[in-house]
């Protein structure tokens, strides 16, 4: 943004987005402004950069999910105009603040696959790599979570329903999407993606359904209303939610019609590029790479098929030769929920076409397995089709040149159990990409104290585009003028966190006290109840004897739980009943206080983040396939207390175990604890714990004659499908509150050797940038090169 007079373009652009004089123009009139003097100033640079990449080997991330959260400041952080927009806005009475509060979320996602997406977008535009994300532009984002009574309601988010300039309407290059019962039109919605000091602007493009005609004009005539539009809102369901409930077959119909969707729309104009450029597609796999994020965009495999073989004349062998040096794919869950299938039926009633490429697919690969000796079993249970279903996974892995998993400790586990059958057949496509998050948003933007001590320190800020830089600042770790201040930026964050929560839900924090965070999605695995009972616990020893010396602890929350999912909303009104019961007791006052973040979000992780002094990623060891949200809390000085699980591993690897609060126990260990694991037992023998599952069912806490926590009871005493306490919960309970009670004391014990581990954390947190990762991806597996404009 050279040549930016931007109190002119604000003025200018809030003028014509709200036709009233600048100065009476709404908060929302101002943000629209202001987004749009943005999206003006780097409009040259945007086109510029799509010119040169649509020219280059270019590396395509076909993802159901985009997390983007805000899109103004981000921009604004990465053009370096922060301060510049702060002074335009004061000039007409606004303060940047109140206006950033007026834009929504763009919450495309669910949580860390659809988050990982948006900081790969961040940190391919910084380092001006070819590579442009396709999605689908939802109407409504994932839900508004509410509490009523401590329950979790949803509310719809038509995020963008007010106008939002961060997207570009391209009619110009929509195409046709065929389904057997219906035909729709693909419109593309291109996002600018910035990056940080680079003129490189990326894209993000994300499909609306349309109906091929807004409405019957001959019903609408004879009066049929109703009749006229039933087809359009048919073709808009579409692109109307992210990830629809899919319990029920309609439901899985839709769902499978939306990833036909944007795939069909993005290869569609992937190809019409590849020859618009080189005038043929016999170079297709040379000059083009796609990313399979998760299951959800596999229908792309088929759908090249059927375009190579349909429309452009390729033989079976020479097109399929070219989608598998396509397609790479990452999984990102070792849950069933990775693997997804799809009955027969869906195809068969949706793209009969895909159905028999798939069948075609299938049949070759019996084919070649019975030559390479497999057996009749393993061929069946491998094969594409199989139990008159589709498995996408199965086809991801026969079709794709690379395949990844997301930490080491993850990949060792796709190896070995997950898609062991499938590495045995072909080692040399598997390898290891290690998460990593954008340091712009989850440091730089967010935390600005610390940022600006960073780059004081270092002399420059060169460390917001190679966070390894930050290694240099180390021997500062011994400097006790500087671990004062690292000290102080926290309090400091804190203080702006209770502000906000106060503000947000009423609830007054301690800034003394220490900010032990879990925020998440909810899931059993992810063992929010873990947390909950060692609350419990705590409140019920200082009820017991009021004089026992407790460290005085704010324990934050945030989580969404998919509607459909009955424990993890069990969970929710769990902690927030034991919130209340906490809360409200004058015997614990100034020592615990439980806060759950209502409708937690992007937005509410950059306060909560640069506040927050330990960062809980506790799931059961060999469930979680990286987490991230460890990562941005390592960036921003918080210590780790969790299981040796995920990315964990790796951050104890970067800053050694005496640097984190590790506990519980290991994946290689469970299965021989299993074997003779009784959590009636543990629950006796565990001083305290009996109390604690008792208080479920005993009238302690009221899940409002629910039956709720008589379930989670049940599911931790007698089980069901996955044995009593799957997760191990009760298990790990002793070993979790010896650490954490260790952890409570440490903080208060010394706290400039707090700091000093706080800081180990900062500046080591290099390694889980996710500029690191996308240099991996871009080296090992997609093979391209900057393209600088
Ligand atoms: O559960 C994983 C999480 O551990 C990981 O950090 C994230 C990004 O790789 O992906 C999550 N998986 C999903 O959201 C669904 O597969």
């Amino acid at each position: 943004m050279t040549h930016f007079d931007i109190e002119q373009a604000i003025g200018g652009q809030v003028r014509s987005v709200s036709g009233k004089n600048a100065r009476s123009a709404t908060l929302m009139e101002y943000w629209q402004g202001t987004a749009s003097a943005v999206v003006d100033a780097i409009a040259e640079n945007w086109q510029k950069t799509e010119e040169r990449y649509n020219a280059s080997r270019m590396q395509h991330y076909f993802s159901a999910e985009f997390l983007m959260g805000r899109a103004l400041l981000n921009n604004l952080n990465n053009l370096g105009k922060i301060e510049e927009t702060k002074a335009a806005l004061a000039t007409y009475g606004q303060e940047l603040s109140d206006v950033l509060e007026a834009e929504s979320d763009a919450a495309l996602g669910n949580g860390g696959l659809g988050r990982l997406a948006a900081c790969f977008l961040d940190s391919s535009a910084t380092q001006d790599l070819p590579v442009r994300g396709y999605g689908i532009l939802y109407r409504y984002g994932l839900f508004k979570q509410y509490f009523d009574n401590g329950f979790q309601g949803e509310k719809p988010d038509p995020w963008m329903e007010e106008g939002y300039p961060f997207v570009i309407r391209r009619e110009e290059e929509q195409v046709l999407i065929n389904y057997a019962d219906l035909k729709v039109r693909a419109i593309p919605y291109d996002m600018p993606i910035t990056g940080y000091g680079t003129d490189n602007v990326g894209t993000l493009r994300l499909w609306k359904a349309e109906p091929m005609e807004d409405f019957d004009y001959n019903e609408f005539n004879s009066q049929n209303f109703t009749g006229a539009i039933v087809e359009r809102e048919r073709v808009n369901d579409i692109s109307r939610v992210l990830y629809p409930n899919d319990s029920s077959f309609e439901g899985k119909i839709l769902r499978v019609r939306q990833q036909y969707f944007f795939v069909s729309a993005s290869l569609q104009q992937i190809v019409a590029n590849e020859i618009a450029q080189r005038g043929s597609l016999k170079d297709f796999a040379k000059n083009n790479s796609i990313q399979l994020n998760d299951t959800h965009p596999v229908l792309a495999i088929p759908e090249l098929m059927r375009i190579l073989l349909d429309e452009h004349d390729f033989g079976w062998d020479e097109a399929w030769k070219i989608v598998q040096g396509t397609f790479a794919y990452t999984n990102h869950t070792v849950l069933a929920e990775a693997l997804e299938t799809w009955e027969i039926a869906i195809f068969e009633r949706l793209f009969p076409r895909i159905l028999e490429i798939v069948r075609e697919i299938d049949r070759r690969f019996r084919e070649e397995m019975a030559e390479k000796g497999l057996s009749e079993d393993k061929i069946n249970y491998l094969a594409p089709v199989s139990g008159n279903r589709v498995h996408m996974a199965w086809i991801a892995c026969y079709a794709s040149y690379s395949i990844n998993g997301v930490a080491a400790l993850h990949t060792e586990i796709l190896k070995a159990d997950t898609l062991n059958d499938w590495y045995k057949l072909w080692p040399e496509k598997f390898n290891n990409k290690t998460n990593g998050v954008t340091p712009r948003r989850w440091l730089h933007q967010c935390n600005p104290r610390l940022s600006a001590l960073l780059t004081e320190l270092m002399g420059s800020d060169e460390w917001v585009r190679d966070l390894d830089k930050l290694k240099e600042l180390g021997h500062y770790g011994s400097d006790p003028a500087v671990l004062d201040r690292v000290n102080e930026i926290k309090h400091a964050n804190k203080v702006d966190f209770a502000k906000w929560i106060k503000n947000r839900q009423g609830i007054e924090i301690d800034p003394n006290a220490i900010f032990d965070t879990q925020i998440k999605r909810l899931h059993e695995y992810k063992r929010q109840l873990l947390n909950a009972f060692y609350i419990l616990d705590l409140y019920f020893q200082i009820k017991e004897d009021p004089s026992i010396e407790v460290p005085p602890r704010v324990f934050i929350f945030g989580a969404k739980a998919a509607p459909g999912y009955v424990r993890a909303k069990a969970i929710i009104k769990l902690i927030n009943t034991i919130g209340d019961l906490v809360n409200d007791d004058a015997d614990v006052a100034g020592r615990l206080k439980v806060v759950f973040v209502e409708n937690y979000n992007v937005s509410p992780a950059e306060h909560i983040i640069p506040a927050t002094d330990v960062s809980e990623q506790i799931s059961t060891a060999g469930k979680e396939a990286s987490g991230t949200g460890n990562m941005k809390f390592m960036m921003n000085g918080a210590l780790t207390l969790g299981t040796m699980d995920g990315a964990n591993v790796e951050i104890v690897d970067s800053v050694g175990h005496d640097n984190a609060y590790i506990f519980g126990a290991e994946e290689d260990e469970l299965p021989e604890l299993r074997k003779t694991y009784d959590p009636r037992r543990t629950a006796a023998e565990t001083p305290g714990l009996q109390r604690v599952v008792d208080a479920l069912v005993d009238g302690t806490l009221d899940d409002g004659g629910t039956g709720l926590f008589h379930d989670l009871h049940h599911s931790l005493m007698t089980g069901d499908w996955g044995g009593a306490d799957e997760y191990y919960v009760l298990g790990d309970f002793a070993s979790y509150r010896e650490t954490r009670d260790r952890m409570a004391k440490d903080y208060y014990a010394d706290r400039r050797h707090w700091a000093a581990m706080v800081w180990k954390n900062i500046t080591e947190s290099g390694r889980f940038s996710s500029d690191r990762t996308i240099r991996d991806y871009a080296r090992e597996v997609w093979k391209i090169e900057p393209q600088k404009i």
